[in-house]
């Protein structure tokens, strides 16, 4: 029997495939049947559900001292082109992303040598006061390490801290890749792989829920990107606290990884459908559209794509390193991406639960151009 049929027959009974057989995917030429496949576990888990968030990021300091090799977002707090949101910055963004109707704030930065852990609880609560109904979704693992050694407090504690103030869940950054031999390259100064699943463990423990990452496309090897879903597949047995896995592409402007061309469609659509196939614990598979790319991100979802990340509004990360996709997508814009690849749209708010919104009019207008699938309202959890 060929790989695919093997792989194919363990999908349909529902069961895992081994990291050699992962690592046979990748040498694999049939996209279209890696897709099919992936199609599969996609439809067994979400149906021809494909979900979206409105939601506003927001990276409050691009100050960092780590300085990994592969970003371009981040500076030495004396560089040009250095910044640090105060809190009323932060809080004029939060209110347009209010006003713009997000569910989500999600909120990344760089490790900043000066800044007290009161800024970060004080962002927090902030936040809450004036939003309750937003979730907030912040600070990597790297950043919830650092708070650790900044306050010297155990890592619990600080995490208790932090929901105690309002954070809601973790975003997946700062996985990369966990295989030492491609993380000491790529970035020497950040915590371990180990510590990064320790930290999502801690989280995971107080009921936090997080999402998981993988930056794809530079100089790790496919064998590398395997080890790093073995990883995440095994904690999330363990905890069952990984929401969703969004491989992001590597872009490579501006960095200091010299010679990297950036990844290709079908590299971007194959890495998508493995992890679809090989992480069988995890509910969801996002496309990250600022990093592949709206087109891509659509087809995606004929790739094991479930959840398609979202309105954004501001993005500082990828567009560091030359991405040309836009910063935002509207509304409409995903609902009829999604209609047009055939799937359900779903607006969806942080963990997962159905939101449903007055779009009358919005709906109109998009279904006047997509007649096809109407817009699933189902019922609202709040
Ligand atoms: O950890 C940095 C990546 C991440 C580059 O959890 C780069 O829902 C490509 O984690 N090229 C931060 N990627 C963003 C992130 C994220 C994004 C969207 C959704 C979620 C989620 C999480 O961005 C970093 C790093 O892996 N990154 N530099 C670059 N040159
Ligand atoms: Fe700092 Fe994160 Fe950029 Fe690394 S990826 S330099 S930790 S902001």
């Amino acid at each position: 029997m060929d790989l695919l049929d093997t792989i194919r027959r363990k999908v349909v009974a529902g069961e895992r495939i081994s990291p050699q057989e992962g690592l046979a995917l990748f040498a694999c030429d049939d996209l279209i049947g890696l897709g099919r496949i992936a199609s599969i576990r996609r439809r067994k888990k979400n149906g021809d559900r494909a979900y979206f968030i409105v939601n506003r990021h927001i990276n409050h300091t691009n100050v960092c001292v780590n300085r990994c090799i592969f970003c371009a977002f981040s500076r030495d707090a004396a560089d040009p082109g250095a910044y640090t949101m105060d809190l009323a910055e932060v809080m004029t963004r939060a209110e347009q992303g209010a006003a713009e109707g997000a569910t989500e704030f999600h909120i990344v930065g760089g490790l900043h040598p000066d800044l007290p852990f009161g800024y970060y609880l004080d962002l927090l609560k902030n936040l809450k006061a004036r939003f309750p109904q937003i979730h907030l979704q912040a600070f990597t693992a790297v950043e919830i390490d650092y708070f650790a050694g900044l306050t010297g407090r155990p890592l619990e504690t600080v995490l208790r801290e932090l929901q105690a103030a309002g954070l809601g869940s973790l975003p997946g950054g700062g996985a990369e890749i966990f295989h030492p031999s491609v993380r000491n390259t790529i970035c020497p100064e950040k915590i371990s792989g180990a510590r990064w699943l320790a930290i999502m463990e801690a989280a995971h423990g107080i009921g936090l829920k997080s999402n998981a990452t993988m930056l794809y496309g530079h100089v790790e090897d496919h064998t590398a990107r395997v080890d790093h879903m073995t990883r995440l597949r095994e904690l999330q047995d363990r905890t069952g606290g990984f929401q969703a896995f969004i491989p992001l592409a590597f872009h490579p402007d501006n960095t200091r990884i010299p010679n990297t061309a950036m990844t290709t469609g079908v590299e971007d659509l194959k890495t998508l459908a493995i992890s679809r196939i090989f992480l069988d614990n995890f509910n969801h598979i996002k496309a990250f559209w600022i990093m592949l790319g709206e087109k891509i991100a659509q087809v995606s979802l004929h790739f094991g794509v479930d959840d398609i990340d979202g309105t954004v509004v501001e993005e500082k990360i990828t567009h560091a390193a030359g991405a040309r996709t836009a910063e935002a997508l509207s509304r409409q814009t995903l609902v009829r991406m999604i209609r047009k690849a055939g799937r359900v749209p779903v607006e969806r708010d942080t963990l997962y639960r159905e939101i449903r919104r007055d779009t009358t009019s919005e709906d109109r207008a998009v279904s006047a151009r997509s007649p096809r699938a109407p817009l699933l309202h189902q019922k609202g959890s709040r």
